[in-house]
């Protein structure tokens, strides 16, 4: 017989969680019910691939690197240095970057490493309001940004909802930021970047583009791309890049690809997550595929479709369209506040979040509006007759908790079983363990 020698437990290297933790096996079935049953419309939010999801599971998991490829603080690194050149190559190509850090752990990582590596505590930055679409890593009093710099915000026009170009160059003018931001996270529309780089140009700042909430539309050419213009550009993989949770920071200039470099480590992080590094490798990989472009021009006829089917049925989409997966709606004309309204629409089988839209006199908890996405459901397989019946099922709701509310449960138990059905009709991870409907 063999010596056992010492493992922490029989069963340590090989026993599945199913069998060995039971409080927290059933919440992971709960949610995997939870995604297969409801339609998901956060637009921040996507459906990895199984390739992803092998990826995260991966014993890579237990290496630690600190550094970059070939310049690591601890050995062993052989796989890991394959594996992050892997995803810097990949982030390149796909977006015609001279430069690529794949290390961020989020978005908001990214963006703060990026005001490391360019300004001093107190430089001046000029960013989307967050109450006009903006994002709390764009200097929210609220966020470290906005609690040690100097923070400007330009904001959306009153009239139309669209960005207020001539406020954002007054404001440079008047204020001389080191650094403008464009980009954010709950405005619809596409960005003039080159009048932004004008703009920056004039007054001498750097120019950062956020394309967190549509960098899979560029991968996938459905939307112009910031990098011609900004200085530095960030995204989050998990949106519509259809990935792995985290962040990238993208540019053309090789002193200033060196700082971000330093301040993702050692500035503002530590050791690399390695399996996100690993599972961001496998979505680049995928977004680089013909049939990526495919997706990401279904994502965005998906979103103007649900976007029209909500102003057919008389609700106000703000700007009136969208050309990005997301969209907002403004809740005021229906009487109605975010928080209650994406209650009862989580209650009918459909998950959304609250938002603020631009002029709302509600706080955050509570807010004037909701914002949707279409790239989750376009994952699963919706085209623009789901999105435009999903439109309608948010109508009917929406329309009866303003008007009818005696007619509530009974719209939303209908609304629920269309949603069920819709959802039985395009299934998610078949092979993969659920839990009972939620
Ligand atoms: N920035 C948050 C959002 O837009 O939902 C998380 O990605």
């Amino acid at each position: 017989m063999p010596d056992a020698g010492n493992p922490p437990h029989a069963g340590y290297f090989s026993d599945p969680l199913a069998e060995t933790d039971d409080a927290v096996w059933s919440a992971l079935l709960g949610e995997t019910a939870r995604q297969r049953d409801r339609i998901e419309l956060i637009a921040s939010e996507n459906i990895v691939s199984r390739a992803t999801l092998d990826a995260l599971g991966h014993p890579i998991v237990n290496k630690t690197v600190e550094g970059y490829p070939g310049r690591r603080y601890y050995g062993g690194a052989e796989f890991a240095d394959r594996l992050e050149t892997l995803a810097i190559d990949r982030a390149k190509r796909l977006f015609g970057a001279g430069f690529a850090n794949v290390q961020p752990h989020s978005g908001s990582q990214a963006n703060l490493a990026v005001f490391l590596a360019t300004l001093r505590p107190g430089d001046r930055v000029l960013a989307m309001d967050l109450a006009a679409g903006g994002h709390l890593s764009h200097g929210s009093p609220a966020n470290l940004t906005g609690k040690w710099f100097d923070i400007h915000h330009y904001g959306v026009r009153e009239e139309d909802g669209l960005l207020d170009y001539d406020q954002a160059e007054a404001l440079a003018k008047e204020h001389r930021p080191k650094l403008i931001i464009a980009g954010g996270s709950a405005y619809p529309r596409a960005i003039d970047f080159a009048r932004f780089r004008e703009i920056a140009d004039d007054v001498g700042a750097l120019l950062l583009a956020d394309m967190a909430h549509f960098a899979g539309l560029v991968a996938g050419d459905q939307h112009p791309s910031p990098l011609p213009h900004a200085h530095v550009t960030t995204a989050t993989t998990y949106k519509n890049l259809r990935g792995v949770r985290g962040g990238l920071i993208l540019c053309n200039d090789a002193d200033l690809a060196k700082r971000i470099d330093s301040s993702v480590f050692p500035g503002v992080q530590g050791s690399v997550i390695l399996n996100a590094v690993a599972a961001k490798a496998v979505c680049l990989g995928e977004a680089l595929r013909p049939e990526f472009r495919d997706y990401a021009r279904r994502v965005l006829e998906n979103a103007r479709a649900l976007a029209q089917a909500l102003m057919g049925q008389g609700i106000a989409v703000v700007t009136g369209g969208t050309d990005t997966p997301l969209m907002l709606i403004d809740l005021r004309p229906l009487g109605l506040t975010g928080d209650i309204a994406a209650g009862i629409l989580e209650q009918a089988g459909l998950t959304a979040n609250k938002n603020g839209v631009p002029g709302d006199p509600q706080p955050p908890q509570v807010t004037s509006g909701l914002r949707f996405g279409a790239s989750a459901g376009t994952t699963r397989g919706f085209g623009t007759g789901e999105f435009t019946a999903i439109g309608d099922l948010i109508a009917d709701v929406l329309l009866a908790l303003a008007d009818h509310p005696g007619d509530l449960d009974a719209v939303t138990g209908r609304t629920r079983n269309a949603i069920g059905r819709l959802c039985r009709r395009f299934p998610i991870y078949p092979d993969t363990p659920a839990g009972s409907p939620p």
